[in-house]
């Protein structure tokens, strides 16, 4: 039976491989439209969780996953042999930079020569990690073509853009639309069947091309729109404008606008990172992409901003960083998660112990971190701890924080968020 009838008749079973903040929240949903989903990821410790029903990520509710695995529809392995037995294969791998700032397309490329072998007449096979335009079809494709198989005639391949928004209530895997682009027309109509079997809306495009070349814009838009009110904020700071006003007033126009609001820094594994994947492909075409090297540069310059926010506010107490005790609020590279991969808190709690600040902080989501080489851990937030603080730094604005008892105990906060805007004090200072 070809794909679209084991589709309808609910027989297809589905890999997929990487059982991150993608691939784990991919999988439940396979699962729970009634399809046999096989996870595969290379970390025998989140496999032999799942196979006891426990989960890893924090957007995936964890009852679902018991559920899944005891009824027999999920569950996980280390091993790609499993793929042979399957109708649809779905990579959701990372895709870094390396220490060159360029793409590290390594992940990918290994999960298709872990596919190769296993790869058979009828397979679909599907891109999610953020790639630059051309992946699938000039990485990919000849990685999977020596297994001797040939794309159309034996198996199809498509690139689908991952959208999930960590931390996000509202959006999930199957509320948001999904944009899906293969390598042929016949790949792209199977890669659509698949999807629509449990996303509510699925939007078919030309190309694996056009799919990733769409992601990027995505997420281009929000580096260079955030470095933009990142700019603003710079210069209203010269100029004395509350620059949180000009945003929110901005934010009354009805039509041609979109907020975005300035912050410590640009932290996530997406936003920071995907931006760099194309102007490093643009390259091949002698093209600059100016957009992103100025967002990059301008977003990348906010946490030695805040530093010197940090230093302005001490001084209105004739104290200095050296010496002084900071409590920062929040390590998280933004609110309601507990990720901290290029979070500007990690830079900011750098530089301020660089500069002799006695440092603590607070974050719910997150226990302990690495600093300095040794473990920091997340301290209580009450009376005694913020009196004892010559600073309160908010760097990251979880909604499960006591602001009220930092503004009654707090001596001096600096909010790089605005998060305490319905505070008015004379001890709170802003970006
Ligand atoms: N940030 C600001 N100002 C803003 C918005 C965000 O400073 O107005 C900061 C955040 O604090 C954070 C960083 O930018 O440090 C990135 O935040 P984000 O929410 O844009 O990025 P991610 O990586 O959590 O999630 C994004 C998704 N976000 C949204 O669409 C809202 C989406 O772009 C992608 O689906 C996802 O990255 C991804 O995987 O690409």
């Amino acid at each position: 039976m070809d794909l679209e009838e084991k589709l309808k008749d609910g027989t297809a079973e589905i890999a997929v491989i990487g059982l991150g903040y993608v691939g784990m929240p991919l999988a439940v949903e396979v699962a729970r439209s009634g399809l046999r989903t096989h996870g595969i990821d290379v970390n025998q410790k989140i496999i032999d969780q799942i196979n006891k029903g426990l989960n890893h990520i924090k957007d995936v509710d964890t009852k679902v996953v018991e559920q899944l695995v005891n009824n027999g529809s999920f569950s996980a392995t280390t091993d790609f042999s499993i793929c042979e037995h399957t109708d649809v294969i779905s990579i959701c791998v990372p895709t870094p930079l390396n220490e060159y700032n360029e793409p590290d397309l390594s992940y990918i490329l290994k999960a298709g020569e872990s596919i190769a072998p296993y790869l058979r007449k009828g397979h679909l096979v599907l891109l999610e990690s953020t790639t630059y335009p051309g992946t699938t079809e000039e990485m990919l494709l000849p990685i999977l073509a020596k297994s001797g198989l040939l794309v159309d005639k034996d198996f199809f391949l498509a690139f689908s853009p991952e959208r999930v928004d960590p931390g996000n209530e509202k959006f999930s895997t199957k509320n948001t639309p999904k944009v899906v682009g293969g390598v042929s027309a016949d790949s792209t109509k199977k890669a659509a069947a698949f999807y629509s079997r449990f996303i509510d809306n699925v939007i078919p495009v030309s190309t694996s091309k056009v799919a990733e070349m769409t992601k990027l814009l995505e997420n281009i838009f929000r580096c260079v729109n955030i470095a933009l009110v990142n700019e603003l904020a710079l210069l209203c700071d010269r100029m004395d404008i509350d620059v949180w006003e000009v945003v929110e007033a901005a934010s009354t126009k009805p039509f041609g606008f979109m907020a975005f609001k300035p912050g410590p820094g640009l932290g996530g594994h997406c936003i920071p990172i995907d931006p760099f994947y194309l102007s490093w492909k643009a390259r091949e075409y002698g093209f600059n992409t100016e957009f992103i090297e100025l967002a990059g540069k301008t977003n990348r310059m906010m946490p030695r901003h805040v530093i010197s926010k940090v230093a302005d506010a001490l001084n209105k107490d004739q104290k200095s960083i050296n010496g002084s005790s900071i409590l920062l609020l929040g390590i998280a590279y933004k609110k309601n998660v507990e990720d901290l991969r290029e979070s500007p808190a990690l830079e900011i709690a750098e530089m301020l112990v660089g500069k002799g600040a006695v440092l603590s902080y607070h974050d719910p989501h997150v226990a302990e971190f690495e600093l300095d080489g040794d473990i920091v851990k997340s301290v209580e937030l009450n009376a005694a701890v913020l009196s004892k603080a010559d600073l309160v730094v908010i760097v990251t604005d979880h909604t499960d924080v006591d602001y009220g008892l930092i503004a009654e105990k707090a001596a001096r906060i600096l909010d790089t968020r605005n998060i305490m805007c319905k505070y008015k004090s004379e001890k709170i200072e802003r970006l």
